[in-house]
């Protein structure tokens, strides 16, 4: 299967997805979105699949969404189709997705980011939510991000000010999990999805259903719900054998 804005391939148990406008710095328009979607939905079904990555080009992961495609929207039609509506989606996935970020992430482009559950950064990567520069707001959940990975001086400054920061200060300040040389992201984003598919699929979506909850819910709450998922993963099978591998001092081999 080809897609127009996508590369995609699978590199052992990782779906991997390159965003590939280069002419438009990887500018998300709603074609890409419903290919992304599209090739989601087949990753999330594939039991050869056990982590995806996404990632962009040296130059940018994505420089927002297409200003071109919105400039002549109109509301109430943006409330009407739903404008945005399915971006969301990516967000909903239970298969683990890392985002592999070179270059520009802003905008729409960094709310792709954030969707993912955590983002791999090149030191030359820069992030930021510059739509006020454009008379508009982001509007695909990255400033609720934002503001609860970095808190709300620093949220507050950026989406008020369209300033983006580089990839140190986005480590330091939460938004990213590590930073790699350019060189080296996608070995070490691949290398980092690939160890995340060897390890037991049960655990591993029970895990970030336990980490989303965090967000979505009250402390009482996660508590409760992350001890209910540790009591309901001793009905797995690859507790049995994770734990017995442990103890008899070999690999464990999680089943798929
Ligand atoms: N949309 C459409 N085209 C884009 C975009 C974009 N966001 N960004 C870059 N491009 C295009 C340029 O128009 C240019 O095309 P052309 O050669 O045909 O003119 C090509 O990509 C290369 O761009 P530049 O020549 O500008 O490259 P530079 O290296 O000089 O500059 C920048 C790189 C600084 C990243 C610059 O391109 C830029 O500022 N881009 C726009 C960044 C921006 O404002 N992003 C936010 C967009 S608004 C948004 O994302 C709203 C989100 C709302 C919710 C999210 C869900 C959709």
């Amino acid at each position: 299967m080809t897609y127009e804005t996508l590369l995609v391939e699978q590199a052992g148990a990782v779906g991997l997805v390159t965003l590939n406008r280069p002419d438009a710095l990887n500018a998300i328009n709603t074609r890409l979105i419903d290919e992304l979607n599209q090739v989601l939905d087949g990753f999330e079904r594939d039991a050869s699949i056990g982590s995806i990555l996404i990632t962009g080009s040296r130059k940018a992961f994505a420089a927002g969404a297409d200003v071109k495609e919105m400039a002549p929207l109109c509301f109430p039609g943006t409330y009407l189709d739903d404008f945005l509506g399915r971006w969301d989606r990516v967000a909903q996935r239970r298969k683990p997705i890392i985002a592999a970020v070179a270059g520009h992430a802003l905008g729409g482009g960094f709310e792709l980011a954030l969707m993912c559950d955590f983002i791999i950064a090149a030191d030359n990567a820069r992030f930021g939510l510059p739509e006020v520069k454009l008379g508009v707001i982001p509007g695909a959940g990255g400033v609720q991000r934002l503001t609860r990975l970095v808190g709300r001086a620093k949220a507050m400054e950026m989406v008020l000010s369209g300033r983006s920061m580089d990839a140190a200060e986005a480590e330091r300040a939460g938004v990213v999990a590590r930073v790699v040389p350019l060189a080296e992201l996608l070995d070490q984003a691949l290398a980092s999805a690939q160890a995340i598919a060897a390890q037991s699929r049960t655990a591993v979506m029970m895990l970030k259903e336990c980490v989303n909850r965090v967000d979505e819910g009250s402390m009482a709450e996660g508590l409760r719900f992350e001890r209910r998922m540790f009591q309901a993963v001793f009905a797995t099978p690859d507790q049995k054998e994770g734990m017995g591998a442990f103890v008899e001092k070999r690999p464990p081999q999680f089943g798929r």
